[in-house]
């Protein structure tokens, strides 16, 4: 038989041998100062994967949860791990529309949300034909973990083989449509093992995680690549700059996109001396500004290593930690780069005839590997399209090499804005705009903004006749999409700016608002 390669029985292999000792710490936020220990994690998520064996799902079964951030969040991530089913997270910030769209694409058999979304939530995955709806709150409540407390806190991870299903996580498509990326056991617990060796996690390495667990970089870099070394997290609901910058002495490590970091250096009390005890700052989602990678190594004395990765293939890319021997030994991180494909990654640059470019030649990324994903849910025509015939994973980011080895993203090919960290698809925000009344058409860019690196734009054009006004077009887009998502700014034009074959041209719209929110 081949090996285990369940993700929950290699990271509970990682657990230290002090299962007593603290694995996870709350501060900040409304219940700090609680301790779990890997025991705790382990009793908890068995107790929870023996509830969903209870209910006598079939294996591969999706768990759709939209909750706040909580260690009982991340144990019903563990749990859904060790019984053999999906874990499918959802941002809180999505909206009915958008759920409604999830819930029946993914039909899962189990979700979970929070009590005061439980009426919306719950009839729209009943239509959908899911069978059990639990809740789950921030504050350790919720009818999961009531039923789960009923449940033997003993459990035999399921075996897992390397491709087999373990999460899915929605992605906004250039077309609109969010697809479903697949990412097995063997995906995931592939890149957390190369990471642990090349970021040097070691023993007594302390995290604080500060980030989101519905997206990539909480729920994998942080979380797997902390459990994978048996370290302990200081683990806060939402980011408070504050609060981390209290704990950077009890912490080594620490990760964040952008946004964070421009927050962090808003902060008096970031000193060299407040970080005198870290080993590891870490950057990705988001392009990092050189000012912000100097001001940061200024003022604390560390050179922020930057990474690049997709959910649809986890990590991709590092800046060296440590001497790359892959590489000459080099060991510089350097600002506006990536960095190097991590060990077992391929990753080239090429033309439109999938022809690789010269060094320093900008062309598309593409990728290939064990962390590579297994393609979209239920969309195999899209997911073909999305591979090259020799197996590469076409990444929609455009980038060079240099002759030193570095990576450098320029820009994408794909239409997309990366807001703060999470991506913004102008597409499905047209789409909605489209279809208010008065409106004839729209286009919606991405400009830099000093908090959030780059916000989105909304350029409205009014039917004739049809008076349209930006702050009920804003509105409207609350009602039905994630705040996020929401333009920053509208503008109503009387026509769009095209060229010759009569497209629309974004890069012009661009530039007349680039200087909107900075100067
Ligand atoms: C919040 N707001 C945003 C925003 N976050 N606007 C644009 N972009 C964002 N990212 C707006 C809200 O709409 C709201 O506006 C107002 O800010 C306050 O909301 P909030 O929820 O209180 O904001 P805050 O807590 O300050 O959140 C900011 C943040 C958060 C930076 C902490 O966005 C965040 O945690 N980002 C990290 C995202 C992440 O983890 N990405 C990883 C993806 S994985 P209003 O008008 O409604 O009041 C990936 C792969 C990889 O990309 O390589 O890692
Ligand atoms: P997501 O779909 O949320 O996983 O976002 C993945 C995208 O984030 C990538 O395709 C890149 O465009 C972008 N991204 C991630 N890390 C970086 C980075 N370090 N620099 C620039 N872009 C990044």
């Amino acid at each position: 038989m081949e090996p285990n390669h369940n993700l929950y029985a290699a990271l509970r292999a990682a657990f230290p041998a002090d299962l007593d000792s603290t694995a996870v710490e709350t501060v900040g936020g409304a219940m700090p100062g609680l301790h779990y220990s890997w025991r705790d994690l382990d009793r908890a998520s068995a107790m929870m994967a023996n509830l969903l064996v209870s209910l006598k799902l079939p294996a591969g079964s999706r768990i759709a949860v939209q909750v706040e951030k909580s260690v009982e969040a991340l144990v019903l991530y563990l749990a859904t791990l060790r019984a053999g089913h999906v874990f499918l997270p959802l941002n809180t910030a999505y909206q009915a529309g958008e759920i409604e769209y999830f819930v029946g694409n993914a039909e899962p058999a189990v979700v979970v949300c929070s009590q005061a979304n439980f009426g919306w939530v719950s009839k729209i995955a009943f239509k959908a034909g899911t069978r059990h709806v639990f809740t789950l709150n921030d504050d350790r409540s919720g009818s999961l973990l009531e039923r789960a407390a009923h449940h033997s806190d003993q459990h035999t991870p399921v075996h897992s083989a390397a491709d087999e299903l373990g999460v899915i996580i929605y992605t906004s498509g250039t077309t609109g449509r969010s697809k479903g990326a697949m990412l097995s056991h063997g995906n995931m617990l592939s890149n957390a093992q190369v990471l642990r060796s090349y970021w040097g996690w070691k023993d007594g390495d302390v995290l604080i995680h500060a980030l989101p667990i519905f997206h990539v970089h909480g729920l994998f870099v942080a979380i797997h690549g902390a459990l994978i070394n048996g370290s302990k997290m200081l683990w806060l609901n939402k980011f408070e700059p504050r609060a981390v910058l209290e704990n950077f002495p009890r912490a080594t490590v620490f990760m964040g996109v952008p946004t964070l970091y421009t927050r962090l250096l808003a902060e008096p009390g970031l000193t060299k001396q407040q970080v005198s005890n870290m080993r590891l700052f870490v950057s990705g989602s988001a392009p990092l500004l050189i000012e912000t990678f100097d001001d940061w190594k200024t003022r604390t004395g560390h050179t922020i290593l930057e990474r690049y990765g997709m959910s649809e293939t986890v990590m991709i890319t590092s800046n060296p930690y440590a001497a790359d021997a892959r590489h000459g030994g080099q060991t510089e991180r350097r600002g506006s780069t990536v960095g190097f494909p991590l060990p077992g990654n391929e990753l080239r640059v090429v033309d439109d005839a999938n022809q690789a470019m010269p060094v320093g030649e900008i062309g598309a990324i593409q990728v290939r590997g064990p962390n590579v994903f297994k393609g979209y849910w239920r969309m195999p025509e899209k997911t073909a399209e999305e591979f090259t015939a020799d197996g590469f994973f076409k990444t929609g980011d455009v980038g060079r090499i240099d002759e030193r080895g570095y990576v450098s993203i320029v820009g994408r090919s794909k239409d997309l804005i990366i807001s703060g960290g999470y991506n913004v698809y102008p597409a499905e925000i047209e789409a909605a705009i489209n279809e208010m009344p008065g409106v004839a058409e729209s286009a919606v860019v991405g400009v830099p903004h000093p908090d959030f690196g780059e916000v989105g734009v909304a350029v409205v054009i009014a039917r004739p006749g049809a008076v349209v006004q930006p702050d009920a077009v804003v509105a409207a887009l609350k009602a039905q999409l994630a705040n996020f998502k929401i333009p920053k700014r509208c503008v109503v034009l009387p026509e769009l700016p095209r060229n010759t074959m009569g497209k629309v041209q974004k890069n012009l719209l661009r530039d007349q608002y680039k200087g909107l929110f900075v100067s």
